[in-house]
């Protein structure tokens, strides 16, 4: 095996020792090499008393983990994680921090570290400023507000996605519209909204044509106590909730209770395997819909479904429950045997060509999960970031539906774990009167062709067409301008004309790409300069509040969010309607008392304050998704037209008819398998032979936490390659290579591994933008190469779908 799982493996047998997490933060963090920036604006008179102080890492990698930093001479000289609570997973288990944000002085003190506000001075991406004063600043701002909105309506104002806070509530980064930025813009006239993400994109709209009512839920991680079998496609929690709040110490501890068999579906030897998992097996990318048909065909043609299940909760399963404006044979069963519109049974020879899996092991598995009573089935977010990602996210939910295993304990929905979450008051922010909603991936398109945006064409909401394009972007702790955003090259090219989106406001705490892109650039305070609550964690059945405190005064001059948009406020002349008279420290309090009215068992304001972190375990048990639909769908119908499980949606079958596609993109109402641009068969793979797919990285949290030296060498950037696709191309391990298509090249070292299957290579998302001359990026951002095209449903974001090819340097 190779060497960065051995470090994998090693890091959390650390991270999982309950006493030694003093001794964990020195690992990472003390005892290496580090210059500290000196802060010369201490706003608080210094303390040499060494005090300990709750703070809290608020970054989006699905958990959120509290930090007890050590700080002197308004210095942070330390950092721990929780000390409270017990080793019990469905109780108030300790929520450990990962080594990321172990290491959060390097954040914090980092040489990227924004300092002033500045104006750009070069040319969009030359990263050349100068620095600015505040008020010059905050007037620039609110004077091309002001034009722009005179000029082109409130709709040209566009606050971009991004995630950097998302664990904050004054701090809180996304939605837009749960951001203090919408606050403000809502009291001169609003802003263009965004719908979907890019997290979710596919299966947000995909699931919600089955199971409806918008986002689909799943069971409780925690409930897999009481499962037979648990399988998850393409959902790897040990590297994508990887606190000790999250999800890998809970499928552990569940376990071992329940016994289950774990089985993990997806194209990368994953960290959530690693000697965990009962079996591994390795798929084609974007071919889980052929898995998922093969195994429908073996259990219908053995007999294996739940037929008594199909009968009374679902539509379109057969012709019983098929709606009459369906063709005839447009049920599942007819697809599946080869009846329908193709004659193509979908036998496991058909989908052992698809995916590369043996025809003997979709048999065996067919057998494995409808005879598992009950069976926990999971999606993770990999399979559906894909040009074909809503037909996949329908598709893996027909195996919980064809063994009737919705709405059971120890079943699940198909849809990824849910989290029990804590009712905690959210800042308020006002109304938006701008009804005009884009899909969040078109945005760049928004710039320059938004006369041309349409319901129809483009999946326009709100409104049947767009009526200005984006001349102002409120760019607030994203990375997406650049870094996190596709086809880098094409971003560049639209954002170089500086007559079409005329001004770009980033604030962020770092020197970024997207930060070298932006007009103006805001130095934000971190989390530990200011006073905030962290919540909203991805869990089991136990979450957390976290009060997360002011630690140190702000560096150089940052300001909080609040404080710059306060004044913004006033310079566009609405402060009293922004603040409503009240400090953040107010605010806070403010919203405290509001939750605590909600929550009567929550401490006083002072007594959180002390003891950082508020636990809270479900008091209605482990959760079972559409339990009450599963009780009595007479009474409990779904939000689905039927009021039941669509497999067969009349819904979809309009909106196929209606819409504009091209050929190789398909809408269908059935879950059916359907190849799409960039994928397997792709007769592009004659150039680009190659498929790229991406994953999130245990060595950041997108691009956050990328310029932390320690983490960065701990865990390298590089394409995994399996050895049968090395070796014709003569790369061995760790050599230079480069990965590239029509849209751009990226050169970075080889990870020659059998960890991934062949045919297939993966790097991972996030890591920072550094172009040369040529355009050729030298860190391994996966984003120089992907496509910008949109998923046909959803318009979404298909960053795993990609064609390329590979050669030694
Ligand atoms: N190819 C490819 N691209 C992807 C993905 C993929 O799988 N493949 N994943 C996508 C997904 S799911 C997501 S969610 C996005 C995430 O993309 P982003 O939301 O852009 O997430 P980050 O890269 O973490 O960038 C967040 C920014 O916030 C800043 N930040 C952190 N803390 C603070 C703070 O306290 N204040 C301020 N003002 N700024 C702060 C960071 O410095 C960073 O610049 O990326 C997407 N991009
Ligand atoms: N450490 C860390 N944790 C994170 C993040 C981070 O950047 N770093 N980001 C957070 C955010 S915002 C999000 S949205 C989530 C993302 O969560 P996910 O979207 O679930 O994460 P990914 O790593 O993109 O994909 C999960 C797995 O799917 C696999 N996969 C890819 N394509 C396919 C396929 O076609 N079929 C199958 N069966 N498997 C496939 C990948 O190899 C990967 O192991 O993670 C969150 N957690
Ligand atoms: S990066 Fe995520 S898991 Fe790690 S400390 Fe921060 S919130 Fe916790
Ligand atoms: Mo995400």
């Amino acid at each position: 095996m190779s060497e960065s799982m051995d470090k994998s493996l090693l890091s959390r047998r650390t991270f999982l020792k309950g006493s030694s997490l003093g001794a964990v933060a020195v690992a990472a963090d003390i005892s290496l090499p580090f210059n500290a920036v000196a802060n010369p604006l201490p706003t608080e008179p210094s303390d040499n008393e060494e005090k300990i102080v709750w703070s809290a890492c608020t970054v989006n990698c699905g958990s959120r983990c509290p930090l007890r930093m050590h700080v002197k001479d308004n210095k942070i000289t330390y950092v721990e994680t929780d000390n409270t609570g017990t080793e019990t997973y469905n109780a108030d288990h300790q929520v450990r921090a990962c080594l990321r944000g172990r290491s959060m002085r390097r954040r914090v003190y980092n040489p990227d570290r924004l300092k002033y506000p500045m104006k750009r001075i070069g040319k969009r991406g030359e990263g050349k400023f100068k620095r600015i004063s505040w008020g010059e600043a905050l007037s620039e701002i609110a004077e091309s507000l002001k034009k722009n909105i005179a000029q082109y309506g409130n709709e040209s104002i566009y606050l971009n996605y991004g995630t950097g806070t998302l664990g904050g509530t004054m701090t809180k980064s996304w939605p837009p519209g749960a951001t203090l930025i919408a606050r403000l813009m809502n009291c001169v006239g609003g802003y263009l909204n965004h719908y979907g993400d890019y997290s979710t994109a596919q299966i947000a709209v995909g699931l919600d044509y089955t199971y409806g009512g918008g986002w689909v839920v799943g069971n409780g991680m925690a409930d897999i106590e009481n499962t037979k079998l648990i399988v998850l496609f393409g959902n790897n929690p040990a590297e994508t909730r990887m606190s000790g709040g999250g999800l890998t110490y809970c499928i552990q501890q569940a376990k071992e209770k329940s016994n289950a068999k774990l089985i993990i579906i997806d194209p990368r030897y994953t960290d959530t395997g690693v000697g965990r998992e009962d079996e591994w097996i390795p798929i084609r990318p974007g071919t889980d819909a052929a898995l998922v048909s093969a195994l429908a065909y073996v259990m219908i043609t053995e007999d294996l479904i739940d037929q008594a299940f199909l009968d009374k909760y679902c539509v379109g399963y057969d012709e019983k429950t098929l709606p009459e404006s369906a063709p005839k044979n447009g049920h599942y069963k007819a697809y599946i045997l080869g009846q329908g519109d193709d004659g193509i049974a979908k036998t496991p020879e058909w989908a052992a060509k698809i995916t590369g899996i043996p025809r003997e092991r979709i048999i065996k598995l067919a057998r494995e999960i409808a005879s598992a009573k009950p069976a926990f089935i999971a999606q993770g977010w990999g399979p559906q970031r894909r040009s074909n990602g809503e037909l996949i996210s329908r598709a893996i939910a027909m195996l919980p539906i064809l063994t009737g295993n919705v709405g059971i304990h120890g079943g699940n929905t198909g849809a990824r774990e849910s989290a029990y979450a804590i009712p905690f008051v959210r800042m308020p922010t006002l109304t938006n009167p701008v009804q005009a909603s884009i899909p969040m991936f078109l945005w760049t398109d928004a710039i320059f062709r938004a006369h041309e945006m349409t319901a129809l064409t483009d999946g326009i909401r709100g409104v049947e067409k767009l009526t200005a394009p984006i001349k102002v972007i409120w760019n607030y702790a994203s990375n997406c301008l650049i870094n996190q955003h596709a086809d880098i090259n094409r971003t560049h090219d639209i954002l170089q004309d500086e007559s079409q989106c005329e001004l770009i406001v980033t604030i962020d705490n770092h020197m970024t790409s997207t930060a070298k892109y932006s007009d103006i650039l805001l130095p934000d305070c971190v989390a530990a300069e200011q006073a905030d609550f962290c919540l909203d964690a991805y869990v089991a059945n136990m979450n957390y509040v976290i009060f997360a405190d002011q630690v140190v005064a702000p560096s150089f001059e940052c300001r909080t969010l609040y404080d710059m948009m306060s004044d913004l406020a006033e310079k566009l002349g609405v402060k009293d309607q922004f603040t409503e008279g009240r400090t953040q420290e107010e605010w806070l309090r403010h919203l405290y008392a509001q939750s605590r009215e909600r929550l009567p068992e929550l401490p006083t304001f002072e007594e959180f304050r002390q003891q950082g972190i508020f636990k809270k375990v479900d008091p209605n048990g482990f959760y079972v998704a559409y339990k009450s639909f599963r009780e009595d769908p007479q009474a409990n119908p779904l939000k689905t037209p039927s009021g039941k499980i669509e497999i067969y949606s009349e819904r979809l079958a309009q909106i196929a008819a209606a819409w504009t596609l091209k050929e190789d993109e398909v809408i269908h109402p059935l879950p059916v398998h359907a190849q799409s641009f960039e994928h397997y068969g792709d007769p592009l793979m004659q150039k680009y032979p190659l498929q790229m797919t991406g994953f999130h990285y245990k060595a950041r949290t997108h691009s956050t936490y990328g310029n932390v030296d320690v983490i960065k060498e701990a865990n390298p950037q590089e394409v995994w390659i399996n050895p049968i696709d090395a070796e014709p191309r003569d790369i061995k391990n760790g050599d230079m290579i480069k990965i590239f298509n029509d849209r751009g090249e990226v050169r970075i070292h080889a990870k020659v591994t059998p960890r991934i299957i062949p045919g297939v290579v993966a790097l991972s998302e996030g890591a920072w933008y550094a172009p040369d001359n040529n355009r050729v990026d030298h860190s391994g951002c996966v984003n120089v190469l992907t496509t910008q095209r949109p998923s046909p449903l959803a318009k979404g974001n298909p960053q795993h779908s990609n064609l390329v090819q590979i050669e030694r340097v």
